[in-house]
């Protein structure tokens, strides 16, 4: 097809204003911030789409092998100024926004985040997106256009409180709806079984819409799509009832069908196990693998060379419905017969594990399944007859191990596990962090290991260098791009050269200035969010991240309160003035965390207040964490909290992101802080606590946590002060059952046990934080680090050694 191009002679100024005028419907002269963003917006949109045509109409001459990276989750925040850096009009459009006395900062903050994920899962997916389109890699992103996302985070006297988060109520200048783009998605019913041939006599069906968002590349004219699918009710549906004038029930049959895609469930790490769930794990499943094949077939005569063409991966087990339904398209829709069908599933499928927690493993009750998807249920019991009689042959007459592969669980209530269903119908299967890779095959896929050691690899994770460095700190920035040029942003490792400015006293004096202006603006921003004026001279002691017990922030609180304690007793020792600073969702249902969060609160409140203490500690809760609000938190922080019992953290991501902004880490040996260790050398980071190895013989001798609460007079004086209410004395039992699940409760995450190892490595810190060179020194030794930890690292990895996909560049 021939496209005319539109010449855009145009500054982005004057396209800013045209698009005001034209889009926007508003007067140049009387446009407001958002009127502003929209137009800004238009401006970049226009540009990407123009890139998305031209990226689509090469993949399709090429007939490139694609990947398809299906995720429940994606967290992409704002897409206005990455989209504008990509583009190259960073400049153009702050220069036009300056005619209307605007800055882009400020314009940028006008859009709402698209907050369609939890946290570590789905933020990984969308630095995966950035960094597949930046090396020009033929992809898609399925998932679901939730109605409302992550819920927004608002702080009432110290407790957390959801409220819905509309992101989509003004409209988002992103989207480009795909009105030929929709799939029926069939549920429930029952299954035919003709001549050895079954048919599925669904008992309802609704409609898939595809919304793609354009995912610029950074260095390339090459984009990604993020396509999302929105539930809508088939349009026969209505029709009768509202023919009746029973206008309300018909609403309501609508509704039925439309809430599958309203809504995104705000667990991190544990199944929420409802049919609606299960429902929004087939929906986008089932829409992207008609999508898929429908493309595949417009470039091909045939399936056969499905393998050949794309590879699907599952990002957790959440879309691994997939496997089941691929061979039920294969199988049912186009006459494969089983083996053949089967082969080519094990060629394309590819799968990422994202924890060992077993509370987070998701499994669906048998009678659900048969319930919502009788089809996908017998091809299940079939894939696990055949794959059980593979094992038995492995290892004859072992009933046990049987059992235990078996992608059933028997033990009460029938339940289809859906990491093995994952794992069985993959060609490879990787965790996170070498550590985690090296658990998953030692522990709850150690008998697959057994069975196919092969299968088994690492993908160690990474972040997106354009956001978390380039966008999110402009100060630091600059300076690299004075020292080392600009090619660090589509070649991380270049940071390594840093190395070589080490002893340059100049360079140390402008990499600490720029901290401190990027701590400024945090103490900005915490003073206008929390109210609490903080200090840009204290050190800044950072835990972000969802709260979850074995995340640990409450052996952070448990350091925060023998801190204060120890001021008090001693107010004239030379204390290193810190401000701690947390922020994180819990999810609604999960009480020890909201807990928790009130606890962050009520000991603020006492500290904070305390004019013995002044700007010795403060401590305080950034509310609403999410990736903007990370933007502004990551190149403030001082010292970075990567705490976990070792073992349990499959990677963590923030824990790169801080770093690569020169934090320090103090951390357990435990996801990628040890891969991090290894980048920066032990004496650049700060490593306490019990070793994975010894987290597991500790729990098998047997842990006695009343043992450290008795024997460490410090730690005792905490959690007695906790426990007796010192920090809630109009209601003194608040954590009597917080502090009680510690010493008596069996303390599951071990925070007594590494506790003294922890406040001591915390003295540490001070000590090298009391001598501002070589901390910044460090700082920077750090920064040089990270060039492991870009996520085009890890997707150049993906792509050669699990997806097989040259990427068109690096
Ligand atoms: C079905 C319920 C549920 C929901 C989310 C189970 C599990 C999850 C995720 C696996 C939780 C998650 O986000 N895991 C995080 O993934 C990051 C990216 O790989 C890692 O860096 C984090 O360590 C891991 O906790």
């Amino acid at each position: 097809m021939n496209v005319s191009a539109t010449p855009s002679t145009a500054s982005p100024a004057e396209q800013i204003n045209a698009h005001l005028l034209h889009t926007v419907g508003v007067a140049p002269d009387r446009a407001s911030p958002s009127d502003l963003m929209l137009a800004t917006a238009q401006l970049a949109r226009a540009q990407l789409s123009k890139r998305w045509v031209a990226t689509q109409e090469t993949e399709r001459s090429q007939k490139a092998r694609r990947v398809v990276y299906l995720s429940m989750e994606f967290l992409m925040g704002r897409t206005l100024s990455n989209a504008l850096a990509a583009l190259n009009l960073t400049e153009g459009a702050a220069k036009g926004l300056a005619q209307h006395a605007q800055n882009l900062e400020d314009i940028a903050s006008q859009e709402p985040d698209a907050a369609l994920g939890n946290g570590g899962l789905g933020r990984l997916a969308a630095c995966f997106l950035d960094s597949m389109a930046t090396l020009g890699l033929p992809s898609f992103g399925y998932g679901i256009r939730y109605e409302y996302g992550m819920f927004a985070q608002e702080i009432q006297q110290g407790s957390q409180m959801e409220h819905p988060d509309s992101w989509l109520k003004d409209g988002t200048p992103w989207e480009f709806p795909r009105a030929d783009l929709t799939y029926p998605v069939r549920f429930g019913g029952w299954v035919a079984h003709v001549n050895d041939k079954a048919v599925w006599k669904h008992a309802g069906e609704v409609a898939a819409k595809a919304y793609d968002m354009v995912v610029p590349g950074h260095g390339t004219d090459k984009v990604s799509t993020l396509r999302l699918w929105k539930a809508v009710a088939p349009e026969h549906i209505d029709l009768g009832a509202f023919n009746t004038g029973d206008y309300a029930r018909a609403a309501c049959a609508k509704n039925e069908y439309e809430n599958i895609s309203w809504v995104l469930y705000p667990n991190d790490s544990t199944p929420a196990g409802r049919e609606l769930r299960l429902k929004q794990e087939y929906f986008f499943v089932a829409a992207s693998m008609q999508d898929l094949i429908k493309r595949h077939l417009d470039e091909h005569p045939t399936l056969n060379n499905l393998a050949e063409h794309v590879a699907i991966h599952l990002n957790d087990t959440h879309p691994a419905i997939g496997v089941a339904e691929l061979m039920r398209i294969l199988c049912d829709e186009h006459a494969f017969d089983w083996d053949r069908a089967w082969a080519l599933c094990g060629k394309t499928f590819s799968y990422t594990n994202h924890t060992l927690m077993p509370e987070a493993l998701e499994t669906w009750p048998v009678s659900l399944l048969q319930h919502v998807l009788p089809r996908h249920l017998e091809i299940i019991f079939r894939i696990n007859k055949e794959f059980l009689d593979h094992a038995a042959r492995f290892r004859p007459g072992d009933q046990e191990f049987l059992k235990r592969l078996s992608l059933i669980d028997e033990v009460g209530e029938r339940r289809v596990r859906m990491a093995h269903l994952s794992v069985v119908g993959s060609h490879q299967v990787n965790g996170v962090s070498a550590l985690h890779s090296e658990l998953l095959v030692h522990t709850i896929f150690s008998d697959f290991a057994a069975l196919w050691p092969e299968r088994f690899t690492n993908m160690t994770n990474g972040v997106t260098p354009r956001r978390w460095l380039a966008q999110a700190n402009p100060g630091l920035s600059g300076l690299l791009d004075d020292t080392l040029g600009k090619a660090w942003r589509l070649d991380l490792t270049q940071l390594k050269r840093l190395e070589d400015r080490l002893d340059d006293a100049a360079f140390i004096e402008k990499f600490m200035v720029i901290k401190r202006a990027n701590k400024v603006r945090l103490a900005h921003y915490i003073a206008t969010t929390t109210g609490v004026q903080v200090s840009p001279d204290s050190l800044f002691d950072v835990q972000v991240k969802r709260i979850h017990e074995y995340k640990r922030q409450l052996l952070n609180v448990l350091h925060v309160v023998s801190r204060y304690q120890a001021i008090l007793a001693n107010p004239n020792a030379p204390w290193v003035p810190r401000t701690v600073i947390f922020a994180g969702k819990a999810a609604s249902s999960y009480v020890a965390a909201k807990s928790i969060i009130r606890l962050i609160h009520d000991i603020g409140q006492t500290i904070n207040n305390d004019p013995r203490v002044g700007d010795k500690l403060k401590l305080v809760f950034i509310p609403n964490y999410g990736v903007s609000v990370a933007e502004i938190i990551m190149p403030g922080a001082d010292l970075s909290e990567q705490i976990s019992t070792a073992g349990t953290e499959a990677s963590g991501t923030g824990n790169m992101k801080l770093a690569l902004n020169g934090a320090l880490t103090i951390g357990t040996d435990d996801g990628a802080n040890i891969e991090i260790r290894q980048q920066v050398g032990d004496e650049n980071i700060f490593i306490f606590g019990l070793k994975t190895p010894e987290v597991r013989q500790l729990r098998v001798e047997g842990y006695h946590p009343l043992h450290h609460y008795q024997n460490n007079p410090a730690l005792k004086a905490v959690l007695d002060a906790i426990g007796e209410g010192q920090f809630s004395p109009d209601e003194p039992e608040r954590y009597r059952a917080l502090v009680n699940s510690l010493v008596w409760g069996g303390d599951h995450y071990m925070l007594l046990a590494d506790y003294a190892s922890y406040v001591a490595t915390q003295g540490q810190v001070d000590a090298l934080y009391s001598q501002p060179a070589s901390w910044s020194q460090r700082a920077i030794r750090n920064v040089a680090g990270m060039g492991v930890f870009s996520s085009d690292r890890t997707i150049g990895e993906y792509a050669r050694d699990i997806w097989h996909i040259q990427p068109d560049n690096h």
